[in-house]
């Protein structure tokens, strides 16, 4: 199942590189981030996938081999030039073997409110019952907790091995199943959750030998920036509603072990171009309890490109979701 689901990704991040190149006079539209309600973007979406055995045989190579030259799915699209370099042929060869068609979409910006709280975006939301088939995930059994205060919550994790829902996309499931993101307001709380969580599956990681040297993006959880927030660290707030005063953002520490990021990777950093206004687990080399703030755009359903997929989301709940 992971082969193919891997193969299916590689392919869809293949097309993707072969969409941009084909439109690099008129680059294909990407969904802005600071939208103004009522606006139109467009996006790219469904977009037919190439036959690799039909591309192999025009190219007179092995499907084998040319599924070697792509690379590794998992770790972003596929440098063409350099895959043709090692078939032997040119790079327009290979992306002319590889010829798909686009089908373009109209995301209208709207207001998804969920937990209460409004969201101006331009991403489909789903619920449990209308999931695309192509989001292959497992929720977990649910757990409880009985904080330092208290307070008993429950917790459900929820692995999608897919890899394609975003922030608002897991926040509208949770919201869906009766509750929303785990929203941490305790370093008791934040060790259970990330228990939870802490097996590698759940975190995507970037090329180790890219420019952001292997660090990885864990599983969601409900801190989010509302539009407008002072960047990079104003107004963080739970989905909750509680109050914002436990954090346990990433601080850098250039170990070369968890983290092997020469950079200053201090967490809120909003490394991007969206003010990185959403957060979860992560962001260092290894599985972590931290905490990084995240493109608004990670692992949204329908998009393939960087940066990146996200395989996890954990849901809270207040009541037992199982009513026992
Ligand atoms: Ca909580
Ligand atoms: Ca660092
Ligand atoms: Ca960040």
């Amino acid at each position: 199942m992971l082969k193919r689901i891997s193969f299916l990704l590689m392919i869809s991040l293949l097309i993707l590189t072969l969409v941009a190149c084909a439109t690099s006079e008129n680059p294909v539209t990407e969904v802005p981030t600071t939208v103004e309600a009522g606006t139109t973007n467009e996006t790219t979406t469904g977009m037919e996938q190439p036959d690799l055995a039909a591309a192999a045989e025009q190219l007179g190579v092995t499907e084998e081999a040319l599924k070697e030259a792509l690379g590794d799915p998992s770790q972003g699209a596929p440098d063409l030039a350099a895959a043709a370099e090692s078939l032997g042929v040119t790079t327009e060869a290979l992306e002319n073997a590889m010829g798909t068609t686009e089908e373009t979409v109209t995301v209208d910006t709207y207001t998804a409110t969920i937990n209460d709280i409004d969201f101006e975006i331009t991403y489909e939301l789903f619920t449990w019952s209308d999931l695309p088939s192509d989001v292959v995930y497992e929720r977990q059994p649910v757990q409880s907790y009985t904080d330092t205060d208290g307070t008993t919550h429950w917790y459900e994790a929820v692995y999608v091995e897919s890899g394609n829902l975003n922030w608002y996309q897991a926040a509208n499931l949770a919201q869906d199943a009766g509750g929303y993101l785990a929203s941490i307001t305790s370093e008791d709380e934040n060790n259970f959750v990330f228990n939870l969580v802490s097996d590698e599956k759940y975190f995507w990681s970037f090329d180790e030998d890219g420019e952001h040297y292997g660090i990885s993006i864990g599983p969601f959880l409900g801190g989010y920036q509302p539009e407008g927030s002072v960047e990079p660290d104003g107004s963080w707030s739970w989905l909750s509603g509680e109050e914002w005063n436990y954090t346990n953002w990433a601080v850098n520490l250039d170990d070369g072990v968890i983290d092997q990021d020469p950079r200053d990777n201090t967490q809120p950093n909003d490394s991007g171009d969206d003010g990185q206004p959403i957060m979860g687990f992560g962001e260092m080399n290894v599985p972590v309890a931290t905490w990084g703030d995240y493109m608004e755009n990670v692992g949204t359903y329908g998009k393939t490109r960087l940066p990146g997929l996200s395989y996890g989301f954990v849901i809270e709940y207040e009541a037992d979701p199982l009513g026992s």
